[in-house]
């Protein structure tokens, strides 16, 4: 009888520290060519007696063996398992790292300071699309197509006719469709033109537009409205300017600037945007539109004073951030030093 079996074979079943080494007891055992097989297939040559007696001795240890392996690799099994678990444990009570602490953006503080102003001023919050038809973005708001706001140049044109919208305008041709006056409305929202950028031009960029429209609206009223959002941004003493300018949605137009009282130096005239009383070729559009949608008309004979600026600007000024880019080249090092700084 070989070594396997003449050393207890048991106790080398119970002996097994893995379950790789009972494996391979297991074939050297019981295994094609394993000590105890070849025993039994020995046994043809011994006499009849002998046979019968190796015989049954052979089939009760291989049985033996058998229910030790299987019992010693159900143990392993278990012992594994339980490592692998003690290995994997994790520690509930361990404080999470610590996430890097946002803020809002510059731009974002400016939004929030513009909406409250003229929320105190019963202004509501509209907003509208970003992809715009040219309906909308021009035609209606009185640019026709041989304005060079249309060119290549200024604008994005996507393949299907639609645009970029270049302004946040639209916005009161779509809420002056699906509204009656009077009302008034603010409109934040980002804007794209097609340009060479530098310290103070993006081709991304934000706008607030606004828009009032009942039945007795002047020029006066415009500059009372924006005298006080100069104030809400600058302080009591701030007044504001108005200069003959051209845009094609009102007549008279004009573009407006506040006085800044620099703590720091000497005050300046702010340039901030476009604005003017609603040209009645917008009205006519509208009513236009809304004929279209089977609404009835309801803008002939109103009067309205829209505007529309550029919070980069004021951002620019309020945090003394020289050049555009920054604000959208999303670098923490920048960002990061205007964090705590909304309301
Ligand atoms: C005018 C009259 C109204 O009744 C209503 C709205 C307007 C504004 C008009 N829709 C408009 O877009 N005028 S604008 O081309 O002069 O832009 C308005 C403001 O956006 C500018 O004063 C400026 O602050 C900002 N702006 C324009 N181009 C920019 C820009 N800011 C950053 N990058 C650019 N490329």
């Amino acid at each position: 009888m070989d070594d396997l079996l003449q050393d207890d074979p048991l106790e080398r079943v119970q002996a097994c520290a893995s379950r790789a080494a009972l494996a391979e007891l297991r074939s050297a055992l019981l295994g094609r060519s394993g000590s105890l097989t070849s025993q039994l297939r020995s046994l043809g040559s011994l006499p009849t007696e002998l046979r019968r007696s190796q015989g049954a001795r052979l089939n009760a240890l291989r049985s033996q063996i058998e229910a030790a392996l299987d019992a010693r690799e159900a143990e392993l099994q278990v012992a594994e398992q339980e490592q692998r678990l003690s290995a994997e444990a994790l520690d509930l009570t361990l404080p999470a790292p610590p996430l890097p602490r946002g803020g809002p953006h510059p731009i974002s503080c400016v939004l929030d300071e513009l909406r409250d102003i003229f929320q105190a001023m019963g202004y509501r919050i509209a907003e509208g699309p970003e992809v715009e038809d040219e309906l909308h973005n021009f035609d209606a708001l009185n640019i026709p197509a041989h304005h060079p706001a249309r060119d290549l140049q200024d604008t994005f044109w996507l393949k299907d006719g639609r645009v970029l919208r270049t302004h946040t305008s639209p916005v009161q041709v779509r809420y002056m469709v699906a509204h009656e006056p009077p009302f008034k409305i603010v409109v934040p929202g980002k804007v794209y033109r097609y340009e060479a950028t530098d310290a103070t031009h993006e081709a991304m960029f934000h706008q607030l537009e606004g828009l009032l429209v009942a039945d007795q609206v002047s020029m006066a009223d415009l500059k009372g409205t924006l005298r006080e959002l100069a104030r809400g941004l600058f302080g009591p003493a701030a007044e504001v300017r108005f200069q003959p300018s051209y845009y094609p949605f009102v007549e008279p137009g004009a573009d407006f600037a506040a006085w800044w009282e620099n703590p720091k130096g000497p005050g300046k005239w702010l340039e901030l945007g476009g604005a003017g009383m609603v040209h009645p070729q917008v009205f006519a559009a509208v009513d236009q539109l809304r004929v279209a949608q089977g609404k009835a008309p309801c803008y002939q004979g109103k009067m309205g004073f829209a505007f529309g600026l550029g919070p980069n600007r004021i951002a620019m000024l309020r945090y003394a951030i020289p050049d555009i880019r920054h604000f959208y080249a999303n670098d923490p090092r920048v960002l990061a030093q205007f964090r705590g700084m909304g309301s």
